[in-house]
């Protein structure tokens, strides 16, 4: 006897499509236009950002940099639809985010200038340091989502990995975890088609990733990646449901740029790929759907810009100012000092290190 005893299924939505056309029957209640601008405004800063950003790692201003270009929708969705309560877990690229949070800009160049420093952000903004072991953060996004049940707090845990990061065990881990546990934990893929020069393609024979999530129990979405209001509503309504357990979603979207400043796409990826996804901007559908409405002109545009380029200026300017502490690096690592890190920082302070580093 064969009896099936499980079908599962993954639902994809699209609320403003490539064209700038709205779905009004699928726009989140009480969305209005103010909130739309706003969206618009947050994904143009953290583009304005990402552009400052790379400038500075050319010039030698920064070390290395996770470029967010054509991502900024998936970013921007996220951070719009999160609580003051509620906790983010990244891990490197998620400057869109942080700004939308209110992380100062400083920490984010001092971070990309190569000082830990920059990672410390004010517990406040609820907002966890960059991750760079990939998937790494999934464990503890999970823990740290244990933790706000057992306090009974009202908060969710918002995390993000990428394509590639699904394919580790800590990805699986912690899917699981929070499925048995039932926790208040939103996972979202951040798809950018690429984990550095493997395509998606090669990353998994599953059709989605979203589908990863049905064995670990818990809901399961994909959403264009693209669209900010799709990836507001999504990670709106699974915040809504975080205290009966865990979502994971799939934001399907694209790297336009390289992996990082170390990374040199053009020897791995055509031309033609990444010209087809130009079509899908982000950023362009919104401005197409403003301007369609008459809220949003070449003039405001140009005002607009200009005040990011002051504000992102200040934070380059303030970043540059700071004079770093090379003994820093030990502190923050732990919630105390282990005897072999003590260990090291004594040798270090004899063999006067940071003098020679001067
Ligand atoms: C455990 C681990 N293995 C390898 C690396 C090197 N590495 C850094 S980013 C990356 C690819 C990550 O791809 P993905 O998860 O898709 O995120 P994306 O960079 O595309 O945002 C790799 C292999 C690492 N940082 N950590
Ligand atoms: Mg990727």
């Amino acid at each position: 006897m064969i009896k099936r005893v499980f079908e599962g299924h993954v639902d994809y939505m699209q609320i403003l499509d490539e064209k700038g056309n709205m779905d009004q029957s699928a726009l989140p209640s009480g969305l209005g236009d103010d909130a739309i601008l706003e969206m618009y405004r947050q994904m143009s800063f953290a583009r304005a950002l990402d552009a400052k950003a790379l400038s500075l790692q050319r010039q030698g201003r920064a070390v290395t940099y996770a470029p967010l270009l054509g991502q900024e929708a998936t970013q921007i969705g996220a951070a719009l639809a999160m609580r003051k309560s509620d906790l983010f877990v990244p891990n490197f690229r998620q400057h869109g985010v942080f700004i939308a949070r209110g992380v100062p800009l400083y920490n984010i160049f001092m971070f990309w200038r190569g000082f830990e420093e920059g990672n410390i952000i004010s517990r406040e903004l609820g907002v966890f340091p960059y991750i760079v072991p990939v998937s790494s953060q999934m464990p503890h996004a999970a823990g740290i989502a244990f933790a706000q049940k057992y306090k009974g707090a009202d908060a969710a845990v918002v995390a993000f990995c990428g394509d590639g990061g699904t394919s580790e065990g800590d990805f699986y881990e912690a899917l699981n975890f929070a499925g048995v546990f039932k926790l208040p934990l939103v996972a979202i893929i951040e798809n950018n088609q690429w984990a550095i020069s493997v395509p998606r393609k090669n990353q998994s024979a599953a059709e989605t990733l979203a589908q990863k999530g049905i064995a670990a129990g818990v809901e399961v979405m994909q959403v264009d990646g693209n669209d900010v209001i799709a990836v507001y509503k999504a990670v709106g309504d699974a915040i809504g449901r975080a205290k009966a357990g865990t979502t994971l979603i799939e934001c399907v979207t694209y790297r336009m740029s390289m992996h990082t400043t170390a990374d040199d796409p053009t020897k791995y990826r055509p031309d033609a790929e990444v010209e087809a996804w130009k079509q899908r901007d982000p950023i362009a559908r919104v401005g197409t759907y403003l301007r369609a409405k008459g809220l949003w002109d070449d003039q405001k545009e140009a005002g607009m810009q200009e005040g990011f380029k002051k504000t992102i200026d200040e934070g380059v300017e303030k970043a540059e100012q700071f004079k770093p502490d090379p003994k820093s690096m030990f502190d923050n690592v732990y919630s105390f000092m282990p005897q072999t890190l003590k260990d090291e920082y004594d040798e270090a302070v004899k063999e006067g290190f940071w003098q020679q580093q001067r």
